[in-house]
């Protein structure tokens, strides 16, 4: 809103992500520049342009270093508006940092899934010394007047080391995932230090208010000394009121239902992929066991033994990328979903027709849109999911309000669309292969009805309308700290 950017043009904006939002390759000699996917990089991209910012990111090319000396660089390339600074990993720092810590006990631990978690102390120091160095970068370039927001669970301890330099300044954290329960994250044997972190921040935000309340409990239980207020929902810790608040990201849904809109996608894709005529579900994420993948699959493999009068007429598209090979939990997630698409494909596949088509390749964003647009049923069954954008693209790409959603309980995304979505427990088998054939004889006004409203709440509850709450509650911490300290 105007009033956010009038008050952001006044400071200056930091932004720490692992991910970046431009990276430079190097093809046949020429560098270019290319500008990663990511509907979060692409939200902060304009605000970050208008505000002449930093933002501060893992740099994972040579060429990325070659653009500057420094690793600092203008972006964007054809209208310089704000400054990238990279900070380059060794390997042994991406393995310990990113591919140990973040991604073997943090992402399991938040989605209380302890079996594949591994707390390794040595990864531990390598994410504490990353989170250190991205610290010092941030400080390099802050001051005390500066807004500094972090993404993500890739730097709960960067807060801490950025406010022991610049007591100051204005720190805000984004956490995209979930935060469990007391009971699982106290099985963390760094819990106290990175709830210590991220109590460094004037403004801490998840997505909903469940996970809002499981930080406060680990507070509570895990940080001798803190004085939790529940009803504000604060926290005092170590010199810093920390508000934690709730606010579910928003996607682009005008930008997304435009591009849901193009014509001439839908029929070449539909030929390559064998879908003419066919009642199509879509599901698509990026190959992970939080997904809820192989459940998934075992609901259409019921789906089809129960209902033999689909069969020939359905097909289940699944897109999914490869994520984070490198780690066992999933190169075994991975086995574990061909096994599944193939065992249905051999029971029921037949010469001219496949239950189940696999996409691989990470599809241009016209075709995926084309392919929600098309898509008769969405199957989100996340196991736990932060939030789950796939469930709003879906929905921002109805345009013919003609599809159901079928959503897990278990999806930050159901807090919002839960009450027109068909909710399913990914776990129960049988119940979610009845709610398939129920959602595919929804009456044509029932299935109008529900998805309007969930429409509306996608499109009015928007990127912007997200990020307007989480900067002006930011800024807003200021005049609070300013009021307690007088
Ligand atoms: C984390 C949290 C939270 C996927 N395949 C293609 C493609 N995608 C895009 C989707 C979507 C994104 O990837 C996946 O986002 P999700 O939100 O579903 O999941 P995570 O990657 O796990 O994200 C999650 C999110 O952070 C934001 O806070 O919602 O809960 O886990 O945007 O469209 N994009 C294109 N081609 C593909 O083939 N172009």
């Amino acid at each position: 809103s105007p009033s956010v950017t009038e008050a952001l043009s006044e400071r200056d904006l930091l932004i720490v992500s692992n991910r970046q939002p431009y990276s430079h390759d190097r093809e046949d000699g020429e560098i270019t520049v290319s500008r990663p996917a990511g509907g979060l990089t692409a939200g902060i991209d304009p605000v970050m342009q208008r505000a002449e910012g930093t933002w501060i990111a893992w740099g994972d090319g040579d060429a990325d270093f070659e653009v500057a000396d420094d690793g600092r660089v203008e972006v964007p390339p054809d209208d310089p508006s704000y400054t990238l600074s990279r900070v380059d990993l060794s390997e042994a720092e991406l393995e310990g940092y990113y591919f140990g810590y973040s991604n073997q006990a943090l992402w399991p631990l938040c989605h209380g899934m302890v079996y594949p978690m591994r707390c390794d102390g040595r990864d531990f120091e390598r994410y504490r010394s990353v989170n250190r160095r991205f610290a010092d970068a941030t400080v390099e370039e802050a001051g005390d007047g500066s807004l500094i927001w972090f993404q993500d669970y890739h730097f709960a301890l960067a807060p801490r080391f950025v406010r022991r330099e610049l007591p100051g300044a204005l720190l805000a954290q984004f956490w995209h995932i979930p935060w469990p329960t007391a009971d699982t994250f106290g099985a963390c044997p760094q819990a106290e230090e990175l709830l210590d972190g991220l109590l460094a921040n004037d403004l801490l935000v998840f997505h909903v208010p469940e996970y809002v309340e499981n930080f406060l409990d680990c507070v509570a239980e895990a940080v001798p000394g803190a004085s939790v207020d529940r009803e504000d929902r604060t926290v005092s810790h170590a010199g810093v009121e920390t508000a934690v608040r709730a606010f579910p990201l928003g996607i682009d849904a005008e930008r997304t239902a435009e591009l849901a809109n193009r014509p001439d996608v839908w029929p070449d894709l539909a030929e390559r992929y064998g879908l003419e005529g066919q009642t199509v579900a879509v599901g698509v994420d990026r190959l992970d066991y939080t997904k809820g993948i192989p459940e998934r699959i075992d609901a259409i493999e019921r789906f089809l033994e129960e209902n033999p009068e689909w069969r020939g007429e359905f097909t289940y598209v699944q897109n999914g990328s490869a994520s984070r090979s490198e780690i066992e939990a999933y190169e075994y997630l991975q086995k574990r979903v061909d096994t599944a698409i193939e065992r249905v494909n051999d029971r029921f596949g037949t010469d001219e027709w496949r239950p189940v088509v696999r996409v691989d390749e990470m599809l241009p964003e016209a075709e995926l849109y084309a392919l929600y647009r098309h898509g008769d049923l969405a199957l989100v069954s996340a196991l736990r999911d932060g939030m789950n954008l796939v469930a709003k693209e879906y929905v921002a790409s109805q345009i013919d309000d003609d599809g159901v959603l079928l959503l897990s309980e278990f999806a930050g995304a159901h807090e919002e669309l839960g009450e027109d979505a068909v909710t399913i427990n990914p776990y129960d088998t049988r119940a979610f292969a009845d709610a398939i054939e129920r959602a595919l004889s929804m009456p044509a006004d029932e299935r109008t009805d529900r998805m309007a409203a969930q429409r509306r709440r996608v499109s009015e509850y928007d990127l912007v309308a997200w990020m307007d709450d989480v900067l002006e509650t930011a800024l807003a911490r200021e005049n609070d700290r300013d009021l307690s300290v007088t």
